[in-house]
């Protein structure tokens, strides 16, 4: 695979149901409805469904459907509440394994990221085993299943994910992204809604391939939106796709002087970088849970991990000790390094510490005297020990 540009679109199945399967594994093969509870429990009988198993869907049951209507169809399904706390630990774990091999995740909801492959030849000659070393992780660890799509472009990604769900791979290799969308209806393509697809039925355009086949000139009078369309069906993309949650991040990171392979060296480099986005952090009042590193190697090859902590936090001590984690997962201990970054990112409410560790609060405390001190005296009035000889 020689593809410079490489796409993983990991989506999850059945996400909620999937997730209340695993919890409560009676409901394992059974059609489910993931509906609106009220207090004491019982269904709400003209909400909607959020999602149905696919063992519902064989009746007709899907997303989006008032309840009543699902239940008509199928008149067994199980109707389960929503346990949306379990929803994003199941999430942060997923997407956690993803960065264990992508460079790069971007999450664009609670079930579905995009994964930069791009450049990794090297390091994954075979990207279809990787995508199933994935699987196989997310099945073990989280007890649900994803299907991931692979292409060139991230529009054909997540087009192909859907190909094969669930529990599917599908490849589309580089140059067959046209002849992979052609036969398949317009209203796959991500951007087209009902709206649009009965608007090109009118114009008698019912498949990606007529409408990857009309004319440019043609396209061009029915508008920007209808041009950016058609640059998808061709195969040409990455125009719209947009993280849907805000990335909100603050990170550091730092060229050394000369490459080191010396951890020690390195590790006090890390420090003095967490001591940088600590601040920030705590100057902000900011508050985040998934921490990452970069590191360079002499190559200019880069890779980065990230892992997402139980709690919200601002101290650079608890940043420290999981960047420090993350580098020696992530470095092979003997090849030289000429960069290191570190950073934190999915931002929230800050959960107070006190709450379950007094010792926490404390150490925020102590962290925060020591940001003031530094803003009255000068940087290095107050230096940790590891970082003196830099
Ligand atoms: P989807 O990925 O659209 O659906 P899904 O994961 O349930 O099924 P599929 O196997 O086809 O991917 O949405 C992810 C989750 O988002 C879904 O489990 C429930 C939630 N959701 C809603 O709450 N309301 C909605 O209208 C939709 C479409 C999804
Ligand atoms: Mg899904």
């Amino acid at each position: 695979m020689s593809a410079r540009s490489s796409w993983f679109h990991l989506d999850l199945d059945a996400f909620f149901a999937s997730v209340e399967q695993k919890l409560d594994p009676s409901l394992k093969g059974k059609p489910i409805l993931v509906g609106r509870v009220d207090p004491h429990g019982k269904s709400v009988p003209r909400g909607v469904i959020a999602t149905a198993s696919y063992e519902a869907r064989k009746f007709g049951c899907r997303s989006g459907m008032p309840l009543f209507q699902a239940l008509k169809l199928c008149p067994n399904c199980i109707v389960v509440g929503g346990h949306y706390e379990e929803y994003i630990k199941a999430s942060d774990a997923v997407f956690s394994i993803c960065a264990r091999y992508a460079p790069r995740v971007e999450q664009i909801s609670l079930d579905e990221a995009f994964l930069d492959f791009s450049r990794t030849e090297l390091i994954y000659p075979n990207l279809i085993n990787i995508a199933n070393k994935i699987k196989e992780e997310v099945k073990k660890e989280v007890g649900i299943t994803a299907s991931i799509g692979i292409a060139a472009t991230k529009v054909v990604a997540k087009v192909s994910s859907d190909f094969k769900k669930p529990d599917g791979v599908t490849y589309v290799p580089k140059g067959f992204e046209k002849s992979f969308l052609a036969p398949l209806p317009i209203r796959d393509l991500p951007g087209i809604g009902r709206k649009m697809e009965e608007y090109f039925h009118k114009l008698g355009v019912k498949t990606l391939g007529e409408l990857a086949d009309v004319p440019f000139e043609k396209i061009k009078a029915w508008g920007q939106f209808s041009i950016n369309l058609w640059e998808s069906a061709n195969g040409r993309d990455n125009i719209w796709f947009v993280p849907r949650i805000e990335v909100k991040s603050v990170s550091h990171s730092e060229t050394f002087a000369r490459n080191s392979n010396d951890l020690k060296f390195i590790l006090a480099m890390l420090q003095k970088l967490t001591e940088k986005v600590g601040e920030r952090m705590r100057k902000g009042v900011y508050s985040g849970r998934c921490v990452y590193i970069t590191i360079r190697y002499s190559d200019f090859r880069s890779v980065s991990r990230q892992r997402v902590l139980p709690y919200s936090t601002s101290s650079t001590k608890e940043i420290y000790e999981m960047g420090e984690e993350l580098l020696k997962e992530l470095w092979d201990g003997h090849t030289p390094l000429r960069l290191v970054g570190i950073g934190i990112s999915q931002f929230g409410e800050t959960i107070q510490p006190s709450l379950f560790d007094a010792t926490r609060d404390k150490r925020l405390e102590l962290e925060k005297r020591v940001d003031i001190l530094k803003e009255r005296f000068g940087k290095d009035a107050v230096i940790p020990a590891s970082i003196m000889k830099l």
